[in-house]
């Protein structure tokens, strides 16, 4: 205990006040003195430049609270995404890319790394600088060193990255911000990439990931070249509800590519045909229904993967001419996840009672839609394939060639509210640019809410949806 109470309501007050926040002795942290103790001996401080630190430093326990919960592990893909693929956070992807669309361009064609990715991580990562994080890195590492074990030993190391990052460059290491987890910045860089992959962007000879957007944005591109970014390349594939038994199978929420190209289209998978047949790739699974709609609360809609433009409009009972005429869509019915679609004011059943049937048909087409593509999956790489799902039920749905099984479904008698019930797969091939998106944070989940949003700033940016001030 580091203080003592002669007056108990005192007392009380204080512990109220600082929950249980401990300043810390090296003395009583033999993990912490390790690493003061390497740090000296590496030539990188004094003893007393170390004390007057640590002396500073205080384990917290709302930091250990949060490392027990992290959004990864605690929400379904349909949360994670709702925290992140909100209609605010992309126009402001829109207007970030504006703001800095030199360094993005210059970026993307020193690096390799398109900008919608760049922008997209910002974005997630700290919604473009507005929250770079409220602890003092100091305390977090030192929480998560002496206070949770199982990766002790990894934060023991970014203890020590960080105290050598700050004296680098003549920085306060008491005092500065970041996570919970001691990220740092527009990037939320931990320390060990931070020292690893920053780069000073806009050349005024600091590499300043917290106050420089231009530094952020190289170091990223920069990040994701050294952790396996191949230029050109996809991410994953469209989305498809139908797949074999056999490919199926290997589906997972796994982050790795194991699966070549041959082995996968030998076991049915129609994968695009400029795939080599050497590349891996993965099998990943998520479940469309785990989308959280968020329509009611708005006259928005988020697109999700596994729509096509009549099923929304279904199943919310809007008329599908007017959402194809309200947001311009084309006469494809072209749509893409993480869209954000503007819905009809006049709800369909104050129109005209739904249909039974209507999952697939088309309400009130424009004369100039092909509404035979607009019921259909088709090759546009937005578009996905919803039908199998609603069939599906959570059980792989076909052994047979998915264009056959799709074409199979259309004129099924099939309530549009059963959407709802029970899991329904929808499946990514993953390529090694997915698995380059998850060495930025483990999470799946993480890299498809990167993925998706990073399609959206882009589409909105080029459709000019949104006005930029
Ligand atoms: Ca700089």
């Amino acid at each position: 205990m580091i203080f003592k109470c002669a007056l108990p309501i005192f007392c009380c007050l204080t512990l109220l006040i600082n929950g249980s926040i401990q300043a810390i002795e090296l003395t009583d942290h033999p993990k912490v003195k390790a690493v003061a103790d390497k740090l000296i001996s590496d030539g990188h401080y004094s003893q007393s430049e170390l004390d007057t630190i640590f002396s500073a430093a205080k384990v917290q326990q709302s930091v250990l609270d949060a490392m027990m919960n992290p959004a990864e592990y605690k929400f379904t893909w349909g949360k994670y995404r709702k925290l992140f693929l909100k209609q605010d956070r992309i126009d402001q992807g829109v207007e970030f890319w504006q703001q800095h669309q030199r360094f993005l361009e210059r970026a993307e064609s020193e690096y390799g790394v398109p900008a919608e990715i760049i922008v997209a991580i910002i974005g997630v990562e700290s919604k473009y600088g507005k929250y770079k994080g409220k602890h003092k890195v100091l305390d977090s590492l030192v929480s998560l060193v002496t206070g949770f074990p199982r990766r002790s030993q990894f934060f023991a190391g970014e203890l020590e990255e960080f105290l050598i990052l700050t004296k680098e460059n003549n920085l306060d290491a008491t005092n500065i911000l970041g996570s919970y987890a001691g990220a740092v910045g527009y990037p939320q860089f931990i320390s060990s990439s931070y020292r690893n992959y920053a780069v000073d962007f806009n050349a005024d000879g600091s590499t300043d990931l917290i106050g420089q957007v231009e530094d952020a944005i190289g170091s990223i591109a920069n990040y994701f070249i050294e952790n396996g970014w191949k230029t050109g390349e996809p991410v994953t594939s469209q989305p498809t509800t139908v797949v074999s038994n056999k490919v199926a199978e290997l589906a997972s929420r796994k982050r790795k590519v194991r699966h070549t190209a041959a082995e996968l289209r030998a076991r049915g998978a129609n994968l695009n045909a400029d795939i080599d047949g050497n590349e891996k790739l993965g099998v990943l699974m998520m479940d469309a229904s785990e989308i959280v709609r968020d329509e009611k609360k708005s006259n928005q809609y988020i697109v999700r993967a596994g729509d096509t433009v009549c099923q929304i409009a279904e199943r919310l009972n809007v008329p599908c001419g007017r959402l194809i005429k309200l947001n311009n869509i084309n006469s494809k019915g072209d749509i893409f996840r993480g869209q954000s679609l503007t819905l009809p004011v006049k709800r369909a059943d104050q129109v005209k009672p739904p249909k039974k049937k209507a999952a697939t048909e088309l309400v009130t087409a424009p004369a100039d839609v092909d509404k035979s593509k607009l019921n259909q999956p088709t090759e546009s790489k937005w578009q996905v394939a919803a039908q199998g799902a609603k069939k599906g039920g959570g059980k792989t749905l076909s052994s047979v060639e998915p264009e056959q099984k799709t074409n199979t479904n259309q004129s099924d008698d099939y309530p549009a509210n059963k959407l709802d019930d029970g899991p329904q797969p929808v499946y990514f091939y993953t390529h090694r640019n997915f698995y380059a998106i998850t060495q930025y944070n483990h999470s799946v989940l993480y890299a498809m809410a990167v993925y998706d949003l990073s399609q959206a700033i882009a589409q909105q940016r080029k459709s000019g949806f949104v006005t930029i001030k």
